[in-house]
């Protein structure tokens, strides 16, 4: 692999629930471009909500996968109006919302490779017109999806139980992982499912835009799917058997994440002036991605605050359980990570901010700061859709004696809301086996890290120092960055030394002296309140 050179740019995308993302790092890897494309309201032919379409039953949640190649053209032209030189891109990477997924209809590969043609006739028209017929199922399942419950059981029952099912995978049965999503696809709508020559990931899709054919599965992204034995870095064939008997091919072999699948296609090229020689690295689910972008340490811990919560770790030696999720690492597929997810996030945050006095983030956060440490003994639990730790669904709110209560005064409920989201974080990641030692760094993401008094909070629950990188784009800044990997990593270099000259990450919030004592009780009640909660969502039989 040739040397780097200075006036080279390393590109990463991120398809994440509500928006497309790109970043730009320069060869010093300084962001020198950052833009995105929304779904709700730059693509309004879509008809989302949040990026989504919820279906009635309120447990089916799809995407347009179209939209999805709608917004790679409309990011790319909004790129290139604002004059980025795509010929100085070496390489490109990116991510996708992770478990989300792509049927491709029979014959798509061949739209595929026309990408490749050298004839003028495709130059004026976009993808979305050249690969408007390629999919054989039009709305991809997305990550809220809570639809697949009995293909779940049948998955666990398949394994042997859950906890077997997770030894294999690295996480029991969720709804929202792919095989069960892939499992319900057959069951309910065969005639499409068998109108499928190939089913993607959100993040291989995107890649086999780029390469004008199909991308593998990468191993990272491939965790989240409860197909991949993680101790082979292959599929189980009893998990495939279980949830769609011949679904093997329909996969295709999973690959290490730092793979180079090849030069991006003459699409490109001609369209927007890529370099022929532009590398496509394998792309990967967003939150290994992320991992990526924070150049997560060991030790460290990363709260990720975007549409989905979620917090993560890197795992020398991953103890799969019947809690959270253990994927292997994006950037050393030797070493692993730890996941949690919390489906209620940004969008809950958001429903209170629009009741919060202002009904903006102003608003919002002047309620943080002008309520204590610790709320008067108030606690919260907001799950406007089911939650996925704890599976529990519904607003329940608790005074300081544990006694149910209607309402809060609307300072008091933002409180609760922030208090509530992070000592559910902290409680599940410490029951993964994560502990607050010294020298402890929180590493923040997602849009709202942007808001300093969130991560004060966040800060004073964890008690521990809170940071944030450069962007509240780690996805995408991770995927910039393990496009530059790739090219090296062939040769034996680790990601750690790649990503040396990237700026260090900024301290933000430092907890305040009080918080050690007023958060380690709260967490304990919390945890016995969470356990009536549960209780209480449980379905009556
Ligand atoms: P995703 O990648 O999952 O689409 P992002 O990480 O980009 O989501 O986060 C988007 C969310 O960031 C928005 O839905 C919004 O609620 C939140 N956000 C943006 N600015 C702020 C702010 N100042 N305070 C709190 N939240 C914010
Ligand atoms: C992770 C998960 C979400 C999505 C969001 O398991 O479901 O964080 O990756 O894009």
């Amino acid at each position: 692999m040739a040397a780097v050179h200075e006036r080279d740019v390393f590109l990463g995308f991120d398809f994440s629930t509500q928006q497309l993302k790109a970043v730009a790092v320069d060869a010093e890897l300084k962001v020198v471009l950052e833009d995105h494309v929304h779904f709700d309201s730059d693509l309004p032919e879509f008809r989302t909500q949040g990026g989504v379409h919820m279906h009635p039953d309120r447990l089916t949640v799809t995407s347009p996968t179209l939209m999805w190649v709608k917004a790679l053209d409309r990011l790319l032209d909004k790129m290139a109006a604002s004059g980025f030189d795509f010929s100085r891109v070496r390489a490109l990477s990116g991510s996708g919302q992770q478990h989300g997924s792509v049927f491709w209809r029979t014959g798509a590969s061949r739209t595929l490779r026309t990408l490749h043609s050298d004839q003028d006739q495709d130059q004026d028209r976009d993808l979305q017109q050249i690969l408007q017929d390629c999919f054989s199922v039009s709305d991809s399942p997305v990550w809220m999806d809570s639809s697949s419950t009995a293909q779940c059981h049948a998955l666990e029952r398949a394994a042997g139980g859950a906890l077997s099912l997770a030894r294999i995978t690295g996480s029991k049965a969720y709804e929202r992982f792919t095989g069960n999503q892939i499992s319900k696809m057959l069951q309910t709508r065969p005639e499409e499912f068998h109108q499928t020559e190939r089913v993607s990931l959100v993040s291989s899709f995107a890649a086999s835009l780029f390469l004008g054919d199909y991308a593998p599965i990468d191993f990272s992204d491939g965790s989240g799917m409860n197909l991949l034995d993680l101790s082979l870095w292959d599929w189980s064939d009893l998990c495939l058997n279980a949830c769609a008997p011949g679904l093997r091919p329909l996969l295709a072999a999973p690959v290490p994440s730092s793979t180079v699948l090849g030069p991006v296609c003459l699409y490109f090229v001609r369209r927007f002036g890529f370099s022929p020689d532009c590398s496509v690295v394998a792309f990967t689910g967003d939150n290994p991605a992320s991992l990526a972008g924070m150049r997560l340490q060991p030790g460290d811990i990363a709260v990720s605050l975007g549409t989905s919560d979620t917090v993560f770790l890197w795992l020398q030696f991953p103890r799969p359980a019947l809690e959270g999720h253990v994927f292997i690492n994006p950037v050393d597929p030797q070493q692993h990570m730890a996941l949690l997810c919390f489906k209620n996030g940004s969008l809950v945050r958001e429903r209170l901010r629009d009741a919060a006095p202002g009904g903006s983030w102003d608003g919002f956060s002047s309620a943080l700061t002008q309520t204590p440490l610790g709320n008067d003994g108030n606690i919260g639990f907001y799950f406007d859709v089911v939650e996925i730790l704890p599976a529990a669904v519904g607003v329940h709110r608790f005074d300081a004696l544990d006694n149910k209560v209607s309402s809060f005064p609307a300072h008091t409920e933002v409180r609760a809301l922030v208090e509530g989201q992070f000592l559910s974080k902290r409680l599940h990641a410490e029951r993964l086996g994560y502990a607050i030692i010294p020298g402890t760094r929180v590493l923040a993401t997602g849009g709202a890290s942007s808001n300093a008094q969130i991560l004060q909070v966040l800060s004073d629950v964890f008690n521990a120092p809170v940071f944030t990188i450069d962007s509240s784009n780690s996805a995408c800044l991770g995927s910039a960055y393990r496009a530059l990997h790739g090219l090296v990593a062939d040769s034996g270099v680790s990601f750690s030394d790649v990503v040396k000259k990237a700026s260090e990450p900024k301290l933000v919030a430092t907890p305040d002296a009080r918080a050690k004592q007023i958060y380690d009780d709260m967490l304990k009640r919390f945890g016995r309140l969470e356990e009536r909660v549960l209780q209480e969502s449980r379905p009556q039989d």
